[in-house]
């Protein structure tokens, strides 16, 4: 029995670790107990533990963005399993490889009262790749458990990437036999391989594609979040030999880095708020790359009458259209595509419609940024501008969802430095955030500034013991307005005498003592010139480093809405509404 539990969880995890998935986030339990020894035991697997499976579900789904990897989450059977539930959702949408082994009561100790024992079985429902309940070790059966774990991660990588959930039911005795475990990681048997091809379009579908794209007279890009840097170059490539305006989502990675050009646009959530602006100067043709972007007004501008046609391009063939108006979706490699687009079309003329488009660019970001130049106090507009500042190359930066992403789009300004922007915006959650990037530090990828709200910073609280557990080093950005800032610009504002209550939701928490109980270093930054020291000291040093800002929420209200009538103002002045 012992040899054979050794064996079926010692394959199981060689499987994994020597197929690619060589960091597993553990949480503590006994009946997950032979796979956490067997992996603890692989001499090429890298353990995180984390003692909350909320925040390990998003530290790897952290890891796995950085690593652009699959990443394995253990875990002990019951609640445990249901604690990964916000991750998986978001790995999902958001097209993550996280593969997730949850420890199960053997068959005979499920639904009959037996402790610790929830159903398990399928238990994130259709949010997974792939699901099975693997049966029990059993004899005979060690081939099939490699197959198995060679088609999970297969199925994890995608194309679409995402999770895949193995339930692995393990009866007492639950310790596996050390020597045996060893000897079997020193001469491991070869593993199958699977080889994903990605979906290519074929000479004909390129052709057809490239003559539509000429019979345009007002032609956009939009790139909407994705993960893969190589997307950028290709995308500002096609948008360069159309001559077309390529809206760069702030997570789109196409926001920042080399490939940027003045067709880059990154202004848009500023100036197509301008009625006037977004009437006059209509597109004709979309075509869209990535998921639907995070700005309201453009996705107000795609859906308003006459609606421009829209192609959608999905590597991942799933359909990321909620405005049910596209006339064509192409399920191909959006990269390969891109680029053997650009090389079909002829070399483009200069139009007055993208140079409109770059002009207003070019002027709202110069309103913006002379406007919150001149501002001495901290305001929540300005800290994006600030990052923008002093950010140096190969620098992750992880917005929060509610403000902190959407002021990621309208105060990020394109630049050719090196960034990597990112955000859970698959399924938009306040959960996870802090977790998610600490397991982006984890995954080694530069230097990573997180920019939170302060209810979310509360959320995963307890993400933070990751820092302090595996001596990682990130600097968050605390905007802490005693609450949710975004319901101010709602309309349940005016819903005076129960918006504190029900939406302002204010908690006066103080959150230095916090950052003490995880030995982060921390700054309350009162004006810009501590705030960017505080950053850079963080960005620059080792640890975790707190940057807490103040703000008032009614305040942030005008301050964001002082800065549309300049914006619409300059377009006036320069014939462009
Ligand atoms: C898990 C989860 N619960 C609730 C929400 C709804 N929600 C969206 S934004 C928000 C307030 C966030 O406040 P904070 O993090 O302080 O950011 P701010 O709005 O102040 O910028 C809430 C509760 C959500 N998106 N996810
Ligand atoms: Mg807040």
């Amino acid at each position: 029995m012992k040899a054979l539990l050794t064996d079926w969880v010692a394959t199981l995890i060689d499987g994994l670790v020597r197929g690619g998935a060589a960091d597993l986030v553990i949480s503590p339990g006994s009946r997950s107990t032979p796979l956490a020894l067997a992996a603890a035991r692989h001499p090429q697997a890298r353990i995180w533990m984390h003692y909350d499976e909320r925040s390990a579900g998003f530290f790897a789904l952290g890891m796995a963005r950085a690593r652009r990897a699959p990443v394995v989450l253990l875990c002990t059977s019951g609640t445990a399993a249901a604690n990964y539930w916000p991750a998986v959702a978001e790995a999902h949408l958001a097209r993550v490889p996280l593969i997730l082994l949850t420890a199960d009561r053997p068959h005979e100790l499920r639904d009959n009262g037996a402790p610790q024992t929830i159903d398990q079985v399928a238990m994130y429902g259709s949010n997974t790749r792939w699901a099975s309940d693997l049966p029990e070790p059993t004899e005979g059966l060690l081939p099939y458990v490699q197959s198995l774990v060679a088609r999970a991660i297969a199925a994890a990588r995608g194309a679409p990437a995402g999770p895949v959930h193995l339930n692995c039911p393990l009866r007492e005795p639950l310790l596996p036999e050390r020597s045996r475990l060893e000897s079997l990681f020193a001469g491991p048997a070869p593993l199958p391989q699977v080889q994903v091809a990605p979906r290519r379009a074929d000479a004909q579908q390129i052709a057809d594609l490239a003559a539509l794209l000429q019979t345009a007279e007002c032609g956009l890009i939009v790139c909407g979040p994705q993960d893969d840097p190589a997307m950028a170059p290709a995308a500002a490539q096609l948008a360069e030999r159309l001559g077309w305006p390529l809206l760069a989502d702030p997570i789109s990675q196409v926001r920042c880095g080399p490939h940027v050009h003045e067709l880059v646009i990154g202004g848009y959530d500023a100036f197509l708020r301008d009625e006037h602006f977004a009437a006059r100067y209509r597109p004709d043709l979309v075509l869209r790359l990535g998921a639907m972007p995070t700005a309201k007004p453009l996705l107000q501008f795609l859906t308003r009458s006459p609606q421009p046609r829209q192609i959608v391009i999905d590597g991942g063939a799933g359909w990321r259209e909620p405005t049910s108006l596209a006339v064509q979706h192409l399920f191909a490699d959006e990269i390969d595509l891109c680029l053997r687009l650009a090389a079909a079309l002829p070399a483009p003329q200069p139009d007055p419609w993208s140079a409109a488009w770059v002009e207003a660019e070019r002027l709202t970001q110069t309103v913006i940024a002379e406007h919150l130049r001149g501002q001495e106090q901290i305001s929540e507009p300005g800290i994006f501008a600030q990052l923008a500042r002093i950010l140096p190359a190969n620098a992750t930066l992880f917005a929060a969802n509610s403000m902190p992403i959407r002021d990621l789009d309208t105060f990020f300004p394109p630049s050719e430095t090196p960034l990597r922007l990112l955000g859970n915006r698959g399924a938009n959650g306040i959960d996870g955030l802090t977790s998610t990037a600490l397991g982006l530090a984890a995954g080694g990828y530069g230097p990573v500034v997180f920019v939170t709200g302060d209810l979310s910073f509360f959320h995963d609280s307890n993400g933070l013991l990751a820092a302090k557990l595996h001596a990682l080093s990130a600097t968050i950005v605390l905007i802490n307005n005693d609450g949710g800032g975004i319901f101010s610009f709602l309309p349940q504002a005016s819903e005076t005498d129960q918006f504190e209550t029900l939406f302002g939701t204010p908690h006066g928490l103080q959150f230095e003592p916090l950052a003490a109980c995880y030995a982060a270093h921390y700054t309350l930054a009162e004006d810009w010139a501590t705030f960017r020291h505080g950053v850079l000291r963080g960005v620059d040093g080792a640890g975790l480093h707190i940057v807490e800002v103040r703000t008032e929420r009614t305040r942030n209200v005008s301050d964001h809405r002082a800065i549309w009538p300049l914006v619409a103002e300059r377009l006036e002045r320069a014939g462009l509404r």
